[in-house]
């Protein structure tokens, strides 16, 4: 048995060292080495002796595949290598062919809006804070001031799951409650955040208004913060993305998450002649959602605030329809 063992070693090996093109090296493998092959065959074997045979047979047989197999591969990466080099003298490759220009990706333009934005609060000392985009009913609403029933609710008009209370988050308001209980140590740290990301409603779309798009929500608590240090901040911010001439324009509005509340618009041609589109809503941050979060609402106060960076993109470059960020047409894309 193990004089065969060596005899198809030995045998292999010689037969190898002929192969000089790859076709001849395919069936070399499959003689020897594939599902078949004269040592897979050896191997399978090893099970079936006796006892007193199997662990010197074992042993060597495990030898001679890995003998074989490291000589294999050094030989298939020589005939690849002579392969290449007779193509070469016998001008199968045209090496003077132009190559295929690979295609370049680039960034999303609501990506590119969303590092921009990052950016700009980065350098007013804002972190950014990421949260789930598959929320509990308690979190998107409840938490936020809006118990059931509540009327503000129909303000979102909501995806829901089949699991009861669990929905898409319709904006990123409950990622405010989630940074407090995180960063807030019980009510008793600063904080200072950004949280990008996606949101989900079940709305009639239009030029305006997509089914899903981004929201960059803000949230600043502090001891002594007040609704001056928020309209001074998204002012300053504003004026870093359109430049320094922007003109801005606060409403009163309300969010049951906030109070006061504000609705923010920029003054652009884009649309329209002198038009003014709404690009964020904000506010004093409620004292029951302070206390949500774990901080008492008689020594701390916070702003907080949520943009539309579509919304905002749109005006940058002139976009006449939201439709096109989530579209997936190249024709559109190719142009950031
Ligand atoms: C909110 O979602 C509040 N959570 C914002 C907020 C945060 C207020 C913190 C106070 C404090 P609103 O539904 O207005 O508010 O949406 C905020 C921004 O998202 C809008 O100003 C707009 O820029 C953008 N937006 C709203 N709906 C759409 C839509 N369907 N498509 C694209 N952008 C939208």
């Amino acid at each position: 048995m193990l004089e065969q063992l060596e005899s198809t070693y030995q045998e292999g090996l010689a037969l190898l060292r002929d192969i000089r093109d790859s076709a001849a090296l395919r069936d070399w493998e499959l003689k020897y080495l594939g599902k078949k092959g004269a040592v897979t065959q050896m191997l399978r074997l090893v099970g079936t002796l006796p006892k007193e045979e199997r662990a010197a047979f074992g042993k060597r047989v495990n030898e001679i595949n890995e003998a074989l197999t490291s000589a294999y591969a050094e030989r298939e990466a020589l005939v690849q290598q002579q392969e290449l080099a007779r193509d070469l003298e016998e001008g199968e490759i045209d090496v003077t062919l132009p190559g295929r220009a690979r295609q370049v990706g680039g960034l999303h333009p609501a990506t590119q809006t969303l590092r921009q934005f990052a950016d700009i609060w980065a350098a007013m000392g804002f972190l950014v804070f990421r949260s789930r985009d598959v929320e509990s009913d308690e979190l998107n609403f409840s938490l936020l001031n809006m118990p059931p029933y509540h009327p503000a609710r129909d303000m979102w008009d909501t995806f829901h799951t089949t699991t009861p209370g669990v929905i898409l988050r319709t904006h990123t308001s409950p990622g405010q409650i989630h940074a407090m209980r995180q960063l807030g140590d019980n009510g008793s740290k600063p904080i200072r955040v950004i949280l990008p990301g996606m949101v989900y409603r079940y709305e009639q779309m239009s030029a305006r208004k997509e089914i899903q798009f981004n929201q960059v929500e803000g949230l600043a608590i502090g001891r002594h913060i007040t609704l001056t240090d928020l309209k001074g901040t998204i002012t300053e911010f504003l004026r870093r993305v359109f430049g320094a001439d922007v003109r801005v324009r606060f409403r009163s509005s309300y969010f049951p998450f906030t109070e006061p509340s504000m609705e923010v618009d920029v003054r652009s041609d884009a649309v329209g002649k002198g038009g003014w589109l709404e690009v964020a809503g904000c506010g004093m941050v409620h004292p029951v959602v302070l206390q949500n979060g774990g901080y008492d609402p008689t020594q701390w106060s916070g702003f907080a605030f949520g943009f539309g960076p579509e919304r905002i993109t749109l005006l940058k470059h002139a976009i006449p329809d939201i439709r096109y960020f989530w579209g997936n047409d190249l024709r559109f894309l190719e142009q950031f």
